[in-house]
This record gives C-alpha cells, sequence and structure tokens, in this order.
C-alpha cells in the first residue's frame, strides 16, 4: 500500500516536472517510430491513419502533429476540445506527450476549468510508449485529409419543406412512460383508434453495474439506467417520436438502431449524440413484431457497447392484436421482457476480474476477451438472479403469459421447465403465425422473439436458456413462481421412497 502510494506521488511529481519543465522531452530521446506504430496498435480500435483513414469513435490522426486541436472535419469532439480550439491549441510532440498522460486532465489545466472533459477514455501511463506513439504519429504528415461523413451524415436525408404541412403533425400524440424490466409499459393489446405519435425518451447512463453475487463491477452503458433497456410498445402505423439523450456527464458517445425502423442504420446515422446533446427522430412502425433496439456507434464500439448492456425491445403489436396459426384472436394476461446479454469482462494474470473506474478505460481488455467469443457471463436482467427471489416473474393458474426475449449479440434457445410455449413467434415477426407447441425456442442473435403460456399447474418454473453451461454456469436463468390449485389429473406423484424390491 505505502510503496503503491510512494510511487504515485513519484509519478505526479514527475508528470508536474514533465507538464511544467522548459525543456522538450523528446530533446533527449526523440521515440522511435517503428516501436510507436506498435503501440498504436492500442490507440487504432478508436483511431485511424493513413489514405483511407475516416473519423472512428475518435478522429482521424493524419497529420495531427502541428494541427489544431479539435479541427478535425466531420468529427464532433466534446464540448472541452471544441473549447481548447477557439483558445487556440495547437497539437505540440510536447502537448500530445501531455493529452496521452490523461487526456480530461489535460482539458481541466488547459481550459482551467474542473469539470471541463474530453471524450478520450483512455490513457498511456509509459512515458517511452507515449514518446514512441507520437513519433509514429510524426511520421505521418502530409496525409491528404478525407473528410468523413459516414455514419453521422444527414446530407442524404431531403429536408422537409418548410410551407409543406407534415400531416404526421395533425396525428394525436401520447408520451408513453417507460418502465424497468422485466415489465412492459401500460398498453392496450387491440386498437381500434387512428394512427398516433408515440413520445419515447431515453437517456444514456454510463454507470457501476455488479453482474454477479462475488461482486463482478463493470462500468455498464445502459439506457435508462437497466439492463436490459425499458421496453417500447406501440401499435403498428403508429409513429414513433424518439428522443435520444446523452447527459454530459457520460464519457462516450452513443445513439440508437433499432430492427423496426427504416432507413439510416435503423436510426443510428441520425441520432448519434456526444455527451452534452440529444437527438430526436421520428419513424413509422411499419411491421410488426417483436424487434431488438441497440447502441450502434461504429467499428468495434458496436459490440463493445452491445456487450455493456445497450440492448433493448420494440414491441409493435397488429392493431387488431395478436392472432394463432388460424387468424383467431390471442390476448395475454401479463408480459413480461427477458433481455439476455453477455458480457466479457476482462481477468488479470491471476485469472480475476479486473476493475475500472470509468467507462471506456476497459475497452482494449474488453475487445481483447471479446476476440476470444468466451462470455464471462450470460445473464437476462443484467445480473445472474435477478430474475429469481423478490425478482422472479409471477403468474397465476390459468393466466396467459407472454415472455418476450432479446438477445444483441448470440443465439440463445428459451425454454420453460415444465412448461411449454403455446404459440412462439420465434423470429419475432408477428405476421407470421406462431409455431405451436413448442418445447425449446430459439431467438437468434440480433433479435427478439416471444412465447405465450397458459400455465396450467402451480409452483416454480425456471425460465432459461437451455444451453445449460450458459444457464447455469454463467447465468442466464429466472424464475416464475405460479399461484393456483394443482391439477392431479396433469401430474401426481405415484410413489417416491426406498425400492420396492
Ligand atoms: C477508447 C477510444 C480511444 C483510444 C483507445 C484512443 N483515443 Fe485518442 N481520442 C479519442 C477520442 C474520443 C478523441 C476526441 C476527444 C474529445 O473530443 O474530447 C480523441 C482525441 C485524440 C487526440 C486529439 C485529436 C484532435 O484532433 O484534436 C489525439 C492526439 C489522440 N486522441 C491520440 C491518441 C493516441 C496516440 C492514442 C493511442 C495511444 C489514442 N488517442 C487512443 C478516443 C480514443
Ligand atoms: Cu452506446
Amino acid at each position: 500500500m505505502n510503496s503503491m502510494r510512494m510511487s504515485s506521488v513519484l509519478m505526479r511529481m514527475i508528470a508536474i516536472l514533465i507538464l511544467f519543465g522548459p525543456v522538450s522531452v523528446f530533446a533527449e530521446d526523440p521515440g522511435d517510430p517503428a516501436r510507436g506504430k506498435t503501440v498504436f496498435k492500442l490507440c487504432s480500435t478508436c483511431h485511424q491513419v493513413g489514405d483511407t483513414a475516416k473519423n472512428a469513435f475518435g478522429p482521424v490522426l493524419n497529420n495531427v502533429v502541428g494541427r489544431k486541436a479539435g479541427s478535425y472535419p466531420g468529427y464532433s469532439y466534446s464540448p472541452s476540445l471544441q473549447e481548447a480550439n477557439k483558445k487556440g491549441l495547437t497539437w505540440t510532440e510536447d502537448l500530445i506527450f501531455q493529452w496521452l498522460h490523461g487526456p480530461s486532465d489535460f482539458v481541466k489545466d488547459y481550459l482551467k476549468k474542473p469539470d471541463a472533459a474530453s471524450k478520450m477514455p483512455i490513457m498511456v501511463a509509459d512515458p517511452q510508449q507515449r514518446r514512441d506513439v507520437i513519433a509514429y504519429l510524426s511520421t505521418l504528415t502530409h496525409q491528404s485529409p478525407h473528410q468523413d461523413t459516414a455514419g453521422h451524415d444527414m446530407s442524404m436525408m431531403p429536408a422537409v419543406s418548410k410551407d409543406e404541412k407534415d400531416p404526421v403533425d395533425k396525428l394525436p400524440r401520447v408520451k408513453l412512460e417507460l418502465v424497468d424490466p422485466p415489465f412492459l409499459p401500460k398498453h392496450t393489446q387491440t386498437t381500434s383508434d387512428e394512427p398516433k405519435v408515440v413520445e419515447v425518451e431515453l437517456t444514456v447512463m454510463e454507470k457501476k453495474w455488479v453482474l454477479d453475487d462475488e461482486g463482478t463491477e463493470i462500468v455498464a452503458l445502459t439506457y435508462n439506467g437497466s439492463i436490459p433497456a425499458p421496453a417500447i410498445v406501440v401499435h403498428e402505423g403508429d409513429y414513433v417520436e424518439l428522443t435520444l439523450k446523452n447527459p454530459s456527464t457520460n464519457m462516450m458517445e452513443h445513439n440508437i438502431d433499432l430492427h423496426a425502423v427504416t432507413g439510416k442504420l435503423g436510426g443510428a446515422a441520425i441520432t448519434t449524440v456526444t455527451p452534452g446533446n440529444e437527438a430526436v427522430m421520428r419513424f413509422k412502425a411499419t411491421k410488426t413484431g417483436t424487434f431488438l433496439y441497440h447502441c450502434a456507434p461504429e467499428g468495434v464500439m458496436t459490440p463493445y457497447h452491445v456487450t455493456h448492456g445497450m440492448t433493448g425491445v420494440i414491441v409493435v403489436l397488429p392493431r387488431q392484436g395478436l392472432t394463432d396459426d388460424e387468424g383467431k384472436p390471442l390476448s395475454y394476461d401479463r408480459a413480461y421482457y427477458i433481455g439476455e446479454n453477455e458480457f466479457y469482462v476482462p481477468r488479470d494474470a491471476k485469472g480475476n476480474f479486473k476493475q475500472y473506474k470509468f467507462s471506456g478505460e476497459d475497452l482494449n481488455d474488453w475487445v481483447e476477451a471479446m476476440r476470444g467469443l468466451v462470455p464471462s457471463h450470460i445473464v437476462f436482467n443484467g445480473r445472474v438472479g435477478a430474475l429469481t427471489g423478490k425478482g422472479a416473474m409471477k403468474a397465476k393458474v390459468g393466466e396467459r403469459v407472454l415472455f418476450i426475449h432479446s438477445q444483441g449479440n448470440r443465439a440463445t434457445q428459451p425454454h420453460l421447465i415444465g412448461g411449454h410455449a403455446d404459440y412462439v413467434w420465434e423470429t419475432g415477426s408477428f405476421a407470421s403465425p406462431p409455431l405451436k407447441d413448442v418445447q425449446t425456442w430459439f431467438i437468434r442473435g440480433g433479435a427478439a422473439g416471444a412465447a405465450l403460456y397458459t400455465f396450467r399447474q402451480p409452483g416454480l418454473y425456471v425460465y432459461l436458456n437451455h444451453n445449460l453451461i450458459e444457464a447455469v454456469v454463467l447465468g442466464a436463468a429466472g424464475h416464475v413462481m405460479v399461484e393456483g390449485e394443482w391439477d392431479h389429473d396433469l401430474l401426481k406423484s405415484v410413489y417416491h421412497g426406498p425400492l420396492k424390491k
């Protein structure tokens, strides 16, 4: 402990010397561009360089030495770096050296503002690595700039002319009050109303999140603070006006891609917002079914955000409600939303889970862990055991319960131990006839599906992913507690005791 504190004091002193010392740290050791190219792998999850470089999670770094800070075309910088740009900050090798020691500390210092923060969530502790990577970046001068707009461009979207009235503006508006899963927001199963505009608001929250009883903690990325994100329920033909807010307390850029949306990467291309911003889009729900939604910030950040919790479901009900395989109406007495997510918590050399302080800090380790496709946790509703005990789903004998199940990234195979699915919309499409009397159904990765079951017996049911390793070892299991009268005709215990000879 003591030696750790000592070394951190020492580090600070060194940092102060480096920050305010008059001599360039490059005077004695200019750094090695070849080694720096290897160090750059750390940066390349967020930054691109070279002729075809595009802005990604971070801006293109061609010509960055000598470039004005916060100036690469088409990139949306944090408010702090934009302010530094206005104050005239220009990147020198020494300044990037300081920047890499802690981007947010750097802008706090530079702007003399304690609440300034950068979007770049990592730092490089080793001064040698910093010198080397900067030496490498210095070799990348005189690259032709390449304006990136992909993923962030609104240009292809013709603006609605001002004097042209939008007929949708005349439709009635309602605000959908979202609730935490496994519950669904209040809704009607059928409707004879005219289509309406349903207002939905999602706020991204980057927050500490405990995944299991051992206290394994990550900095999760969430919509509205829950994993999975809240279920949205509308009817076919309704319009959804979705507001996505990214508070300035967050570190990262986020957006939303809903599989119910037509065009613009499911909405991701017109909702990408940096901290301190919000975006509003309106889409028409044209297809019925249960659709996944998720964050899709580009490149490796998409699986990174999805495996940090940013998945949810939007249910688009037919206006006349659900129907069976013969087209006859089906209704439900209760509905639950089970969001299955897998996590790739990085481990240290001893095999223990590593802990991180702020969002994005785990990026490189997490990407490395994802590469192996071996999740550390596969859970329902954000943590091992979330849907057991007090969190168990409830039902009564005779009730028809709709189970909506999503998985953003991997296939899963739900099963209700001791029960069945009377009807399953496996692909999530309500336009296709449901399968009947299914034991174990299949939810594709990147989708959501639904199953309807009438409980006939009371007691405890286990609802799980019937990859039993994923259920029992990794966590993908929940409970349904059912009240009611026992039906001996369906099942009775005939004998239970010692061998009768
Ligand atoms: C986790 C993603 C991530 C990683 C990894 C990362 N950066 Fe960044 N970097 C960013 C983001 C985001 C910004 C924009 C910062 C802002 O707007 O506040 C940025 C900005 C920068 C800038 C300022 C650019 C400008 O146009 O003003 C430099 C220089 C930089 N990064 C260098 C590096 C180097 C060198 C590495 C590797 C050692 C690295 N970054 C690793 C995300 C990252
Ligand atoms: Cu996100």
